[in-house]
């Protein structure tokens, strides 16, 4: 690629230089002597020639392909120039401005006789870049303080909510790694062991270990960091932990020596990639892999909320992991039961105004209920899921959308936070109540009447809105 650069400053010369060579072959033309020189020193190729003149373009062989990139230095030669770059064929033409807000409005000034220009400010390019870097040292300053704080340390508790899915198990690990910590001084822990056969599947194929310990362990570790869940979930069990990490919305009840809690990212496995990043850690190929899968588990490869954070995460994880395990990983998803319950969601469902809404009886475990809500959510015309169960005595009820329409969180909270526990995100919620308040609540005894209850409800609160607007 080739590019002419017509600069007024040695700075904006010089940047340019920097930043396009040696990829791009970059040519300066510059009116004054001293400033050819400057650039010179600093080996740029530079010409100095007039460029409000035709002639100095065709002899630096502006093609239609060559890029030539104008500094706005507000000249009053600008349109002799942009008259001189086009009458030499110039098409791809860029006004880099360099003074601020006003340039956008002088470019579309420019533009109603050169209808080609395209504007660009140093601004916008330093922008992101700045942003991201001041946010990274936000996070380093973050992450040195907690892994001081956890150094002397005997024993560390990483805690993860019941039957941890993905994006908890690869926090673990991430956190583990962030702390300099093997499985002898931090062990990964949960109060409910895994069932989800693909998580079993994952632990096995990472070998990655996850202790069961019981609350009246706590005491015995001298540290505990939680990762995607925070101390509420354990009640009156840890009011006061040491580090939290997640992404769930935040909820109140209790401290935190360190905390980092962002419920805009799509896993807590986001949010620990920018902690290694921050700290230039390295990344095993086993963690990274979990936390790739972890990232594609918990958005539900990025159609559920994710932001711009998840899929750079993603993309930093991914050469970094084995894509191959992830692949094996994943072929345990569809399993025989689960298709039982996915036929027996079909069958026994109903779908009304793009909600697919299923009660499934008595499953023999619970993570039948959200994996019915995920399976179908990705039908056509599907935009919200809402499918429960009875497991143990409890009413179970997962609840998905597409995420652009109300909020399911507020959907569980609003009906079930009275009778049991009922939380969520804006696209995922469950609620967990006693089956005899549930019936006792809404009035319904027998199962075949539950789904017609729970559709009216959803659909009850989806109308609300539209009935607001
Ligand atoms: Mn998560």
């Amino acid at each position: 690629m080739r590019c002419l650069a017509v600069c007024q400053t040695e700075l904006v010369g010089r940047l340019l230089h920097a930043v396009l060579s040696p990829r791009v072959e970059i040519e300066f033309i510059v009116e004054s002597k001293a400033l050819a020189r400057r650039l010179h020193d600093a080996g740029a190729s530079v010409v100095a020639a007039d460029p409000r003149r035709v002639d100095t373009f065709v002899k630096a062989d502006l093609l239609p392909t060559t890029s030539v990139i104008i500094e706005d230095a507000r000249q009053r030669s600008l349109p002799k120039v942009l008259d001189a770059v086009r009458d030499a064929g110039g098409v791809l033409v860029y006004l880099l401005g360099t003074l601020g807000p006003e340039d956008d409005k002088r470019a579309a000034a420019l533009r109603a006789d050169f209808p080609e220009l395209t504007n660009i400010t140093l601004a916008e390019l330093v922008e992101a870049r700045l942003s991201t870097e001041l946010n990274r040292s936000l996070t380093r300053q973050k992450v040195q303080q907690y892994q001081r704080y956890f150094s002397d340390a005997d024993r560390v508790l990483i805690l993860t909510h019941h039957d941890p899915d993905p994006d908890a198990i690869a926090s673990g690990l991430a956190l583990r790694t962030l702390l300099r910590r093997t499985k002898q001084t931090a062990i990964i822990g949960t109060m409910q062991p895994v069932s989800r056969p693909e998580n079993l599947r994952m632990l096995k194929l990472l070998e990655i270990g996850v202790d069961t310990v019981t609350a009246d362990q706590f005491g015995s570790f001298e540290k505990i960091a939680l990762v995607d869940v925070q101390p509420h979930y354990f009640g009156d069990a840890l009011r006061h932990v040491d580090l939290v990490v997640d992404h769930h919305p935040e909820t109140s009840g209790w401290t935190a020596m360190f905390k980092d809690i962002r419920s805009d990212y799509g896993s807590t496995s986001t949010i620990l990639t920018e902690h290694l990043q921050a700290v230039d850690l390295d990344i095993s190929e086993r963690t990274a892999t979990a936390m790739l899968y972890a990232i594609k588990s918990d958005t539900l490869f990025f159609n559920r909320q994710a932001n711009r954070a998840d899929l750079d995460a993603f993309s930093f994880l991914y050469p970094l992991a084995d894509a191959s395990l992830i692949r094996k990983m994943e072929g345990a998803e569809i399993t025989r039961e689960r298709l039982d319950y996915v036929i027996k969601a079909w069958q026994q469902g109903r779908m009304v105004e793009h909600v697919f809404c299923a009660f499934l009886g008595e499953p023999p475990r619970d993570d039948f209920i959200p994996y019915v809500a995920d399976f179908y959510l990705q039908l056509e015309d599907v935009q919200w899921t809402v499918v429960s169960g009875v497991v143990n005595d409890q009413m179970v009820v997962s609840v998905r959308n597409l995420g652009y329409s109300r909020n399911a969180g507020d959907f569980v909270r609003r009906w079930f936070n009275d009778i049991g526990s009922a939380g969520g995100h804006r696209t995922m919620a469950k609620a967990v109540v006693p089956l005899e308040a549930f019936q006792t609540k809404f009035g319904v005894h027998e199962g075949s009447r539950v789904n017609q209850r729970m559709l009216d409800l959803v659909l009850g609160f989806l109308h609300e809105q539209t009935g607001k607007k």
